[in-house]
């Protein structure tokens, strides 16, 4: 028989590893694998039938221009050069990229160094930023760095899991599992903050409804209850955490539990419970996703529930953590390598010292000096007739985003759509002036990166089908056709892989949790064999230094 080939899931952020066993063309055994930390052998439903999506069914097989079949040759040369006759027009900030955290590290990290190094803007945005873009902000604001300080294990050491915003049991349920297994071992409590009773709320112990977008209060009521009734940590806090001055003024006043209940629309018996449970139980971990990231107030209501942990100590502890969630396979790769258009590379952002460090580090010719536009700016702007060339990869903008009319008209209105998928007619497609087809789930040879910091391997069990490529291979020969050859010279994934982890480590002497130090030198075998790892080691080192909260706009 042949032998399984360990791979990941592509579906969600929980990030699953698979033991996929080809048993013929186009035909494959997926089983869940139990040596992966993520998983440990289990599979939710998406995942145990991976193997009926490897049928080239409505597959694109073959680059197209207009309607017309054409070779690899023509369509790169096409690309490149209305990318650079655009450019030379009408200046850098007219082209754009819309990513997706459906793109390995590696398609990601050759994408991100184009547009911000040497195209010279900061226009490349990502599908991922509908789902995290707040928690990002959030991160940055509480911690200096996009770190997200938690692991899975934490879920299982846990005596008090909250649930803010997120129906788990659909979305991520595997994580759900584990959840409920910790249940069942240890008598983990559960509760979930959803305005809607969601089958989450099944399996829980309390159920807060509460008035969609009264979060913030909620958080801030806990923190005064916790206040109130000696369940803060000064000790960690002196050590740890800057507070502003007026921090617990602002807690103190307007936050009781009455008010709070009223806000929240919630009964103040539930509340008091909820509150008391909380300050009863020192191991808590409070995930959350899009209730809490898909909002005007999205990074408000996450700094309430990470100053919620730093306040009561919660944090970068076994079984405590404030834990952002995320949707997609690879939006955490994505984040670590800078595909949005507000952070540059490898966690850092726009600042002078980091646009130079970095254009030193790539010898790029046009660093990009300021973030580029976001999603939905981005189409505004097309909308707008500024934006004059578009890439879209493995995103369907054209029904995903918000406003999805509006973009349709932009993209119709464009003068210049790429769109790379692996599918021949997307809604997005539809208004592509060139289609590429890129490389599959099961084709693909790379690394995504899960909502615990996991890195692990995507690796390949099929032949790529007709005249398919990986997006990395896509990019790097449309940059070497622009004229950026040497700077683009990648065979494979791996040289790319070692590059990335060579950025994160470049003259970071700590300032930097992302240090992909250890990975740099890895030769082509060692990747190929690349075991699932996190990087940022116990998030009990991230705790060891100041932690600021976030100054502003909690309230
Ligand atoms: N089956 C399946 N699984 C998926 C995906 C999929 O398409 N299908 N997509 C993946 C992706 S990309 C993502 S981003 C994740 C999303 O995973 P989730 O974040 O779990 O997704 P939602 O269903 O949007 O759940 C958000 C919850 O927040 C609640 N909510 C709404 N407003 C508020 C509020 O103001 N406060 C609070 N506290 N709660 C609120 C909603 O009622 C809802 O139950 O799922 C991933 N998993
Ligand atoms: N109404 C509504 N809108 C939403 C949401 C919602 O809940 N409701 N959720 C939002 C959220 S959280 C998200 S994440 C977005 C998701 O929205 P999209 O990013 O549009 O998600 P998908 O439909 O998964 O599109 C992925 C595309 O990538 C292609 N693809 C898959 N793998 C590859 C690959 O390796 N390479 C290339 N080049 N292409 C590939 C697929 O064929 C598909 O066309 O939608 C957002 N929009
Ligand atoms: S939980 Fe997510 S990563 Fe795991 S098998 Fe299901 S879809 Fe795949
Ligand atoms: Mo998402």
């Amino acid at each position: 028989m042949t032998e399984a080939i360990r791979t990941t899931c592509a579906y969600c952020g929980v990030g699953c590893g698979i033991a996929a066993t080809p048993l013929g063309p186009r035909s494959v055994a997926i089983r869940g694998d139990e040596a992966h930390p993520a998983n440990a052998g289990r599979l939710c439903s998406k995942g145990t039938h991976l193997g009926e999506t490897v049928a080239l069914t409505g597959r694109l097989l073959h680059p197209v221009i207009g309607s017309k079949r054409a070779s690899w040759d023509k369509a790169l040369d096409l690309v490149a050069k209305r990318f650079r006759e655009t450019i030379a027009r009408h200046g850098p900030d007219s082209v754009a990229f819309y990513v997706s955290g459906q793109l390995l590290t590696e398609d990601y990290y050759v994408a991100n160094k184009l547009m911000k190094g040497f195209i010279g803007s900061g226009n490349i945005d990502t599908n991922s930023r509908l789902c995290m873009s707040s928690a990002v902000a959030g991160h940055n604001r509480a911690f200096g760095e996009d770190v997200v300080p938690a692991r899975y294990e934490d879920l299982d050491e846990a005596d008090l899991i909250i649930l803010v915003g997120s129906n788990t049991a659909w979305c991520h349920p595997i994580v759900y599992q584990r959840i409920q297994a910790a249940r069942a071992a240890r008598g983990t409590k559960l509760v979930v903050i959803d305005p809607r009773r969601t089958e989450t709320c099944e399996g829980a112990d309390l159920h807060l409804a509460v008035k969609p977008g009264t979060d913030v209060a909620l958080m801030n009521g806990l923190l005064a209850w916790c206040d109130r009734h000696g369940g803060t940590d000064p000790t960690f806090m002196q050590r740890h955490v800057d507070m502003p001055e007026d921090f617990w003024e602002h807690v103190r006043s307007g936050h009781d539990l009455w008010t709070t209940a009223k806000t929240c629309d919630l009964a103040p018996a539930v509340l008091q419970q909820f509150f008391e449970l909380f300050a009863a139980t020192p191991r808590t971990v409070t995930l959350f996703s899009q209730g809490i990231n898909q909002s005007i107030r999205g990074t408000d209501q996450v700094n309430a529930i990470i100053n919620v942990h730093l306040a009561t100590g919660r944090i970068g502890k076994a079984g405590a953590a404030p834990f952002s969630i995320t949707g997609q396979p690879n939006a955490m790769g994505g984040r670590e390598v800078g595909g949005l258009a507000s952070t540059l590379a490898a966690h850092m952002d726009f600042a002078p010292d980091n646009v130079a460090r970095v254009g030193r580090f790539w010898a790029a010719p046009n660093m990009a000096t300021k973030p580029g536009l976001k999603a939905v700016d981005l189409f505004r702007a097309m909308d707008e007739g500024r934006i004059k060339a578009l890439w879209v990869m493995a995103t369907n903008p054209a029904i995903s985003l918000p406003d999805a009319g509006r973009v349709r008209e932009a993209m119709a209105s464009c003068p210049f759509v790429v769109v790379s998928d692996i599918m021949a007619d997307t809604d997005t497609s539809a208004h592509a002036h060139v289609r590429l087809p890129a490389a599959g789930w099961g084709e693909k040879d790379g690394t995504v990166t899960n909502s615990d910091r996991t890195v692990s391997r995507q690796r390949p069990f099929l032949p790529l089908p007709g005249e398919a490529r990986p997006d990395w291979w896509i990019i790097k020969e449309v940059a070497r056709r622009m004229g950026w050859r040497n700077a683009f010279a990648y065979d494979r994934p791996a040289e790319i892989w070692r590059e990335h982890a060579r950025l994160t480590a470049y003259q970071n002497d700590g300032q930097r949790l992302l240090n992909l130090r250890s990975q740099a030198a890895m030769g082509n075998e060692a990747y190929d064999a690349m075991q699932p790892f996190r990087w940022g080691g116990r998030p009990s080192r991230m705790a060891g230094f100041r932690q600021p909260m976030a100054r502003r706009g909690w309230f």
